[in-house]
């Protein structure tokens, strides 16, 4: 059977109305990689699969809520969508609307979106505004005027996009043939952590696939869950996760609490040397935030908070590394420049 993207693998176990029009780019269906090299690099004695999120068509996960809410919209007669976005949500939401014939508007926090996602979102036709503010600033702002005016928001408070965005948590299962021991995943708006834990649960109660225990990793300088209460200005290189006040925070301390995990926050220097690991030692290169979950692992492991001996754990990487370019660029030393002859080549390679 050919693949028809998401809502034909899994339209029958999400709740979507009657009315909804399917709008596909065949997203999901994306590899469990193993990442045997980063195991052993961790300590070994466990399995490691990195589930490759940024080889969605947008280049994000957010393909699998967004399938799930444009086709609601479509469905429904929408004309117009809107989102606040830190970027992926903002690709995302362009793509589909554009697909579905629909107009597209989203918010972003000025100067806060890396080069990629905000190419992204002009190459796939929305309305680009940029807020004088933060992510929650224009998630406030999205929520009022969606609320006074006939525009689809389609950001994770919208419930089809937490519905879409279980199909993960089922392919994971299916791979893997049941629930892996241990989830790892960034936390921003926690619209996914969300989406995991209704997946495995679910999932649970129709296949005893069993459940994951959680482990959700905020950027120290964006950690409100963590800290307990609202970040007024949140601030770390993982732009994609610098939010202060999350939408579903409740629910994802709810998913931490019932699946025994936890949320514990990351520097953005731990999350900074994972991405460089990942993919030096894996050749998977993923945006900064994407990098989170698999930072928190190392954390834990390193402080003797988690014991992973003989665990199969699976980590979330939710972007792809080509959204956020300059974030290697400020980092490297410019190539060296060689004159095009074999012995100036010789000269620089084997001295
Ligand atoms: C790569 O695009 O919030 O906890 O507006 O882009 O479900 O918010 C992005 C979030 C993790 C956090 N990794 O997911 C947006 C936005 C990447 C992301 C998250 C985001 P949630």
């Amino acid at each position: 059977m050919p693949y028809r993207g998401l809502l034909d693998r899994y339209g029958s176990l999400l709740n979507l109305p009657a009315h909804t029009r399917p709008v596909t780019l065949l997203e999901g269906n994306t590899p469990l990689i193993p990442a045997e090299n980063l195991s052993r690099h961790l300590g070994g004695g466990f399995d490691l699969f990195v589930k490759f999120e940024g080889l969605n068509p947008t280049g994000s996960f957010k393909d699998r809520g967004m399938t799930a809410a444009v086709s609601e919209a479509l469905g429904r007669g929408a004309k117009t969508v809107i989102c606040a976005s830190t970027g992926n949500t903002a690709a995302s939401a362009a793509a589909y609307a554009s697909r579905a014939g629909l107009k597209s508007i989203v918010l972003i926090p000025q100067g806060k979106v890396a080069a990629g996602k905000l190419a992204g979102a002009i190459a796939y036709g929305a309305q680009v505004v940029q807020i004088d503010g933060s992510f929650d600033d224009a998630l406030t702002m999205v929520v009022q005027i969606s609320d006074k005016h006939p525009i689809c928001l389609v950001n994770s408070i919208n419930p089809y996009r937490i519905e879409g965005q279980k199909t993960a948590a089922f392919e994971i299962c299916d791979t893997l043939g049941r629930a892996p021991d241990w989830l790892c995943l960034p936390v921003g708006n926690a619209g996914n952590i969300t989406a995991y834990w209704a997946g495995f649960k679910q999932y649970d109660e129709l296949n005893a696939t069993g459940l994951p225990q959680i482990l959700g990793v905020q950027a120290a300088g964006a950690a409100p869950l963590v800290l307990g209460h609202p970040v007024e200005n949140p601030e770390t290189v993982a732009t994609a996760i610098r939010i202060g006040k999350p939408a579903r925070g409740e629910q994802a301390l709810e998913a931490a609490e019932q699946s025994k995990g936890r949320i514990i926050a990351v520097s953005d220097d731990e999350i900074l040397s994972m991405q460089a690991l990942l993919a030096r030692l894996e050749g998977i290169w993923v945006e900064p935030a994407s990098a989170a979950g698999l930072a928190g692992l190392a954390h834990e492991i390193a402080a003797g908070n988690f014991h992973p001996a003989g665990k199969r754990i699976t980590a979330i990487c939710t972007g792809h590394g080509l959204k956020d370019p300059d974030i290697i660029i400020k980092g490297m030393t410019k190539p060296q420049i060689v004159a095009p002859n074999l012995a100036a080549l010789e000269a620089v390679l084997l001295v």
